[in-house]
Formats: structure tokens, C-alpha cells, sequence
């Protein structure tokens, strides 16, 4: 069997879920490499926040907390009771000790000229991931939400609206801040150029999978990319397995059914960036010129991952086979 480089496109909790199953799915000299997603970063008490890279990097380096789905396992918290103490805005995102020493890290770096993508290169050789991670950019693209706070109409931005708001106030709108001036990061192309098979992990379709596409060229180079592109519904039944992405599809338009996310990305062939995508056992999607196959989508336990990412493998090598 030839090595395969399986490229994805993820976001986080459910993003770095798949690829942990994905991991265990493939053959040891298969390469993965993950576009993830930058759109949630933020920039609190000073420290450069990458919260989908990090729980990418944790969840496949062995030290997420799964029940939280993010941040470090056995954290603790004394440094945010120590600036609660001092009143110290804000409050309402919690970052744990262990995790603290990754932001100071990563800040530290950038702040001495490394890119994005070197500081996520340095900090995976203590995690050792086991796949390559790239952020989608080098250059900061933050999602910000249009709500209504009752006392008018502003952006805030999606950390404060997800976690401070839990995703309460209805989103308008979301918008991408710095987009129109990010690139791909270093690797990102050259990865979807040379991919084998190229994945859209089960990630939230508008603040993950949409803000990646969203980079100038990112769309273009998926579209044209040589590998089949298979998706995954983030959403089974009516409603996302984990998270908001209900929250967000009303704010583009788009039911919140696997069908209508996958009419959203698109068949390839009518300008769109899918040749394949997978339903939940329940679920069906009718999308003229999507083969569309139908498995367990519940990301259960690992072995449960492992063989979505298999059948996910499976659909994309019938897709290039019916090419
Ligand atoms: N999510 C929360 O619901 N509450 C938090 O206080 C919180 C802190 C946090 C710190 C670091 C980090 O990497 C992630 C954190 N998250 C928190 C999760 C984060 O909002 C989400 O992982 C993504 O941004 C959405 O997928």
C-alpha cells in the first residue's frame, strides 16, 4: 500500500476527536497533516490564545481533558483565582495553569518574530501530535459576532459570544477580522497540492471549516486540489453532535441538517469543494454530483472514530475511483 498523505481541514473539540480517530485509522508510514483553523484565537492578560490548535495539539499529544474538551488534563487554576483577585478583566475565560505556560511559550515566540506556524512547529516537539500541524494563516483572522446585546447592535468577538454568552445572543452575522489580509501559512498549499485525500473533519461549517476556506486562496486550492474531498456532517439528526454549529448556520442561511451544510460547501463540479460526504446511520443528503454515504457519526470512543475515518477513506477512494 502506497503511503497516503491524508490532509484535513479541522476546527477544535470535534476536529481533533476525528483526527485522533483518523490517526489510529491509518497505516504507520501514512502522513495527516491538519489545517487548522485560527478564526477562535484571541488575545487575553497579554498571551495569544490558539484554542483550536492547542486542543488539536493536546487531544493528539496525550494531554487534553476530554470530559472538557479542551485545556489540560489535571489543571489547575490558582494564576485566574489570583487575578480574580486583583478584579482583573476578563474573568469569564478560564486558562488553567498548566495551560497558561503554552500561551507564555507561544507569545514569547512571536513576540521575538517567529510565525505562527513556527511557534506551533516548536511547542508540537514536546506534544509530539503525530500528525503535522499547520494554522490556517500566519496573519491573525478573528471571528467576530454581530449580536444585539439589547442595547444595540455590535461585534463582539466569538470567545466572548461562545463562552461569556454561551452563544445566547442570536449571531447576525460573523465576520472574519483580518481575512482580506491573511495568506495561507507556510505548508498549507504545498499540503492540499500533495494531498492523497483531503478530509473536512466534523468541525462547526461556519466558524471553522467556512473560516479556513475563507483565507485568500485557501477555497481556489481546495477546489482544484488532485485528491478527492470528503466531508463529514457536523450535524446528525436536526442538531451538531457537540458545540453551537446550530447556533451558527441560521446566521448564513443554512438548515441545520446534513444535507444543507453539505449543499453549503458544495459539489465540486458546480464550483463547490465536495466530491464526497458522509451522513450519520439516519441521515440523508441529496446533493447532485456528492456521493453521499451513510455510517455512524458519533464519536463515541476511539474505535468508533477510527472506523468514521476509515469509512470516510473508503467514500474517497470510490470518489476518485468514479472520477
Ligand atoms: N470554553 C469555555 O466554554 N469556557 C472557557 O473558559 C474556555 C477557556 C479556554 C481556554 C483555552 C482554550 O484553548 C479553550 C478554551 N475554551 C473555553 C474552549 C474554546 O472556547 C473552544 O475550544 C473553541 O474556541 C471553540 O471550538
Amino acid at each position: 500500500m502506497p503511503v497516503v498523505h491524508v490532509v484535513v481541514l479541522a476546527g477544535g473539540v470535534g476536529g481533533a476527536r476525528f483526527l485522533s480517530g483518523l490517526r489510529a485509522a491509518v497505516g504507520a508510514n501514512d502522513r495527516i497533516t491538519a489545517i487548522v483553523n485560527t478564526g477562535d484565537d484571541l488575545t487575553l492578560h497579554g498571551l495569544r490564545i490558539c484554542p483550536d490548535l492547542d486542543t488539536v495539539m493536546y487531544t493528539l499529544g496525550g494531554g487534553i481533558d476530554s470530559e472538557r474538551g479542551w485545556g489540560r488534563i489535571g489543571e489547575t487554576w490558582t494564576v485566574m483565582a489570583e487575578l480574580a483577585a486583583y478584579d482583573a478583566e476578563p474573568d469569564w475565560f478560564s486558562l488553567g495553569d498548566r495551560d497558561l505556560a503554552t500561551h507564555l511559550i507561544r507569545t514569547r515566540m512571536l513576540d521575538a518574530g517567529f510565525s505562527l506556524s513556527a511557534v506551533t512547529a516548536a511547542l508540537c516537539t514536546r506534544w509530539q501530535p503525530g500528525i503535522i500541524l499547520l494554522p490556517m494563516s500566519n496573519q491573525r483572522v478573528e471571528t467576530h459576532v454581530v449580536v444585539d446585546t439589547g442595547d444595540g447592535v455590535r461585534a463582539i468577538h466569538f470567545q466572548e459570544w461562545w463562552v461569556r454568552h454561551r452563544a445566547e445572543l442570536p449571531a447576525r452575522e460573523f465576520v472574519q477580522v483580518g481575512v482580506s489580509d491573511a495568506q495561507p501559512a507556510a505548508g498549507v498549499l504545498e499540503a492540499l497540492t500533495g494531498a492523497d485525500v483531503l478530509l473536512l473533519a466534523p468541525s462547526n461549517p461556519v466558524v471553522s471549516i467556512d473560516t479556513i476556506l475563507g483565507v485568500p486562496g485557501l477555497r481556489d486550492a481546495v477546489h482544484n486540489c488532485p485528491a478527492p474531498v470528503v466531508g463529514l456532517s457536523p450535524i446528525v439528526g436536526g442538531a451538531p453532535v457537540r458545540g453551537m454549529a446550530d447556533k451558527c448556520l441560521p446566521a448564513v442561511g443554512v438548515p441545520t441538517s446534513a444535507e444543507g451544510v453539505a449543499r453549503h460547501y458544495g459539489a465540486r463540479h458546480d464550483g463547490g469543494v465536495l466530491d464526497g460526504w458522509l451522513v450519520h446511520s439516519d441521515d440523508t443528503a441529496d446533493v447532485p454530483g456528492v456521493r453521499v454515504n451513510a455510517v455512524p457519526l458519533l464519536m463515541t470512543d476511539p474505535a468508533a472514530t477510527a472506523a468514521m475515518a476509515t469509512a470516510a477513506l473508503t467514500l474517497a477512494e470510490e470518489c476518485r475511483r468514479s472520477a
